[in-house]
């Protein structure tokens, strides 16, 4: 079946879903296709954290009436090594910013939502397989797919989004010479948990430990997300329940506080991984979040940047597809300034963190010794606040984009 539309999107994460929802706002049509289903896209489990330029950009596209009831508003972190657990306290330190801890799971249900309630059942086709990008240094770049019917499209475009993640094909599809690529995978891994139990902290714990890396963070006042440093080639068989709760209370432990315990809904494994490459466009396809750029979970980076790019990307294709190239010109440099911020900052934190398999007990010192130095000094306590209510501020990359017009 031949169609046309103005924005062809490949993959409904994030990315996707919200750029689709963008260009809706601007009254431009866009055909938004995903290889898994409804139901798995709605239960993947992965980031828990936005920063405040996020939570107004949600805000701003009317999509927050229940990330305005539900979020959990946080001013701070804790880091926790040698025995202490220090407070980062970020509005103090920043005027005022904080994060939201609302789940990527309910961002994407929210955001499904609302492109079905706008656009009807036929708003994003799920389940589609042999998808496919071409012509795409032409005006006319094309999508083709195979629906859940079976049914094989082949849709005109005015432009492509790539929003298909670190594995999807439309990086791939851009020819050879053309991206420039930097990466550095990390010798270990996180094994994630949900657990059925109220969070034993108020506020996300990063632990350093001489066994390695934990995290305490959560999803609601009544369900915990609980991480742990573990061996890249690790496997969740390894790792029976009174296994995991060993092993980070072990981690997180301090006299007088006890990590609760409850049943684990979900454990996965996750690899840790730096990528970015550029430029983010090639012609008339443009790629947004994770299928440009990844960063280690630490910095808690990926769905904010994900978010930002398409922030961008929106108003640079309502101005290309009116003749003005300018904005779309200028998209991969301006969003890319942002992606390498961010991905500096998760390998700082991720580097001072976690325990480098073989590394000599010198490296342990200079991580102590940064740790020391991050919760006693102002100005580096108020650098890692920065940057984790995101630097630059999205309202400001925005307006950015907007000078460009
Ligand atoms: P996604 O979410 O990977 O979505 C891409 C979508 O494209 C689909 N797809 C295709 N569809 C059609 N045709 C094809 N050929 C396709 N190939 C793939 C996929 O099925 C998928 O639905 O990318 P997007 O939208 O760029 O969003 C990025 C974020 O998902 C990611 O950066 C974050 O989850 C990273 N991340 C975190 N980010 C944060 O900002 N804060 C956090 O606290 C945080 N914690 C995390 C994280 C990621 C984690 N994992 C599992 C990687 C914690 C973890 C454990
Ligand atoms: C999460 O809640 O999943 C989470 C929080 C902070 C991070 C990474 C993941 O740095």
């Amino acid at each position: 079946m031949r169609t046309r539309t103005q924005v062809g999107i490949v993959g409904a994460g994030p990315a996707g879903l919200l750029l689709s929802h963008l260009l809706a706002l601007r009254g431009i049509d866009s055909v938004l296709i995903e290889i898994r289903s409804r139901e798995y896209c709605e239960a993947r489990q992965r980031a828990g954290v936005l920063e405040d330029g996020s939570v107004a950009l949600l805000r701003e596209a009317n999509l927050a009436s229940r990330l305005d009831r539900q979020g959990l508003e946080h001013g701070g972190i804790y880091l926790q090594f040698d025995g202490q657990r220090r407070h980062i306290d970020f509005r103090e330190l920043t005027g005022g910013r904080s994060v939201t801890v609302y789940a990527q799971t309910e961002v994407v249900k929210d955001l499904i939502a609302r492109r079905i309630a706008d656009s009807g059942r036929d708003a994003i086709s799920f389940s589609v397989t042999e998808t496919e990008v071409a012509e795409l240094d032409t005006a006319s770049p094309v999508l083709r797919y195979t629906d859940a019917a079976g049914t094989r499209h082949e849709v005109t475009c005015d432009a492509i989004a790539g929003c298909d993640g670190f594995h999807g094909i439309c990086r791939p599809a851009i020819p050879a010479g053309v991206l420039t690529t930097w990466e550095r995978d990390y010798p270990y891994a996180w094994l994630g948990i949900l657990a059925d139990v109220p969070p034993s902290t108020d506020e996300l714990i990063y632990a350093h430990h001489c066994d390695g890396f934990a995290l305490h963070s959560l999803r609601s006042p009544t369900v915990s997300r609980l991480y742990l440093q573990v061996d890249p080639d690790e496997v969740v068989a390894n790792w029976p329940d009174e296994r995991v709760w060993a092993e980070l209370s072990r981690r997180f432990e301090l006299p007088g506080w006890t990590l609760e315990r409850g049943p684990v809904l979900d454990k996965s494994i996750t690899p840790m991984r730096s990528f970015v490459s550029a430029p983010m466009r090639y012609g008339r396809l443009f790629l947004a979040g994770d299928a440009a750029h990844i960063v280690p979970p630490t910095g808690a980076k990926g769905l904010n940047l994900a978010l930002a790019d398409v922030a961008v990307l929106a108003p640079a294709l309502d101005a290309l597809l009116h003749g003005d190239e300018q904005p779309a010109a200028g998209y991969s440099a301006t969003c890319l300034d942002r992606v390498w911020r961010s991905t500096h900052f998760s390998w700082w934190m991720t580097t001072m963190l976690h325990r480098t398999p073989g590394a000599d007990e010198m490296t342990t010192q200079l991580q102590l010794s940064q740790l020391r130095y991050v919760t006693s000094s102002r100005a580096a306590a108020t650098s890692l606040a920065e940057n984790y209510t995101g630097w630059p501020p999205l309202s400001r990359l925005r307006s950015h984009a907007d000078q460009d017009r």
